[in-house]
């Protein structure tokens, strides 16, 4: 799909203008910060990739942050057990906007590699199941603004419903910037690894994230770190993952639209409604609509018009 980030932004807003007090307000409202979002993520360095470590209490994002970090940052160390604030690793100039917009204060300078191409932000992020809210919340705005998400997961709590449900499935769709990680695998032997591996693969698929990414690693051992480390450097070099969240964002933020709005009406639809679904159409691309229109269709089967409100589809003619 060739569309621009600026093509589907522009196009979402419109339909967005166009539905307004037709579409449910809150389902406007937060495709609105879907828009906003990607516009300023679009106007900050695209030289660097938000990389971020996010997961449970106790999953290891600060054990893994460090081993990520190598040195630099061991001597900083986590004084305290849970993350209260997130910090970030930097690699590459230029970062100073972009950790303003992210609200991160806490920031360490990565040394150069010269093995490695492109600017990155690693960040540590406070635990999204935290009985602090502020931390809570904290994390969420983190989760919301990264360009490419890490979720580590322990041998314990990998099939948490409040992961799944509450995190990863609202992600369906982007599993180019997903990645899984398995951490803490010095805890079970290896054939219990891929199985727990292979489990985690099988809920991913049932998120809508069958093509994200999995790796196994141990922050104690160090295993796998180095798998994981090239993986995230392929991504900055490539720095792509900016683009690729807001594509995903504003896809999914299109067909949800789309689906409040119904199944086409048939050779009666009024010219208004071409013009919000062709602009939907280019928003989300079209295999995304196709497939919201039809699970909109089933969902509604039996609705004699597509367009929510029948008395606006009315009104308009
Ligand atoms: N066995 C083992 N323990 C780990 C690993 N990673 C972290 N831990 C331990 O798990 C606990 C929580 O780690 P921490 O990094 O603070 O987790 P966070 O809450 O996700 O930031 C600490 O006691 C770590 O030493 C690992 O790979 N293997
Ligand atoms: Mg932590």
């Amino acid at each position: 799909m060739s569309l621009t980030v600026q093509d589907r932004l522009e196009s979402l807003d419109a339909a967005l203008d166009a539905g307004a007090g037709r579409l449910p307000d809150a389902l406007v409202g937060r495709c609105r910060e879907v828009v906003a979002r990607a516009r300023e993520r679009g106007g900050l360095s695209a030289e660097h990739t938000v990389v971020a470590l996010a997961g449970a209490t106790g999953s290891g994002k600060s054990s893994l942050f460090n081993a990520l970090a190598g040195g630099d940052l061991a001597a900083v160390g986590v004084q305290r057990p849970t993350t209260a604030e997130a910090m970030a690793a930097v690699r590459g100039d230029g970062a100073q906007a972009l950790l303003d917009w992210l609200g991160v204060q806490r920031r360490y300078r990565l040394a150069a590699d010269p093995g490695s191409a492109g600017g990155l932000v690693l960040l540590d992020l406070p635990d999204h199941d935290s009985v602090v809210t502020e931390h809570r919340l904290r994390a969420d705005r983190l989760v919301q603004r990264a360009d490419l998400l890490v979720w580590v997961v322990d041998p314990q709590k990998y099939a948490d419903a409040a992961l799944h449900e509450g995190y990863l499935r609202p992600l369906a769709g982007h599993a180019a910037v997903v990645v899984l990680v398995l951490n803490q695998a010095d805890r079970l032997p290896a054939d219990q690894v891929r199985a727990v591996q292979a489990d985690l693969h099988r809920l991913a698929v049932e998120d809508g994230l069958d093509k994200a990414r999995i790796v196994a690693v141990s922050a104690r051992t160090g295993t796998g770190i180095a798998e994981l480390r090239r993986l995230l450097d392929e991504a900055a070099a490539r720095r792509r993952a900016a683009n690729d969240r807001s594509t995903a964002d504003l896809r999914s933020a299109a067909a949800h639209v789309l689906a409040a709005c119904g199944p086409p009406a048939g050779p009666a639809r009024p010219a208004a409604t071409d013009r919000l679904v062709d602009a939907l159409a280019i928003a989300a691309g079209v295999p995304v609509v196709t497939e919201a229109v039809r699970r909109s269709a089933v969902r509604r089967t039996g609705a004699r018009t597509g367009w929510p409100p029948v008395r606006w589809v009315a009104r308009l003619r």
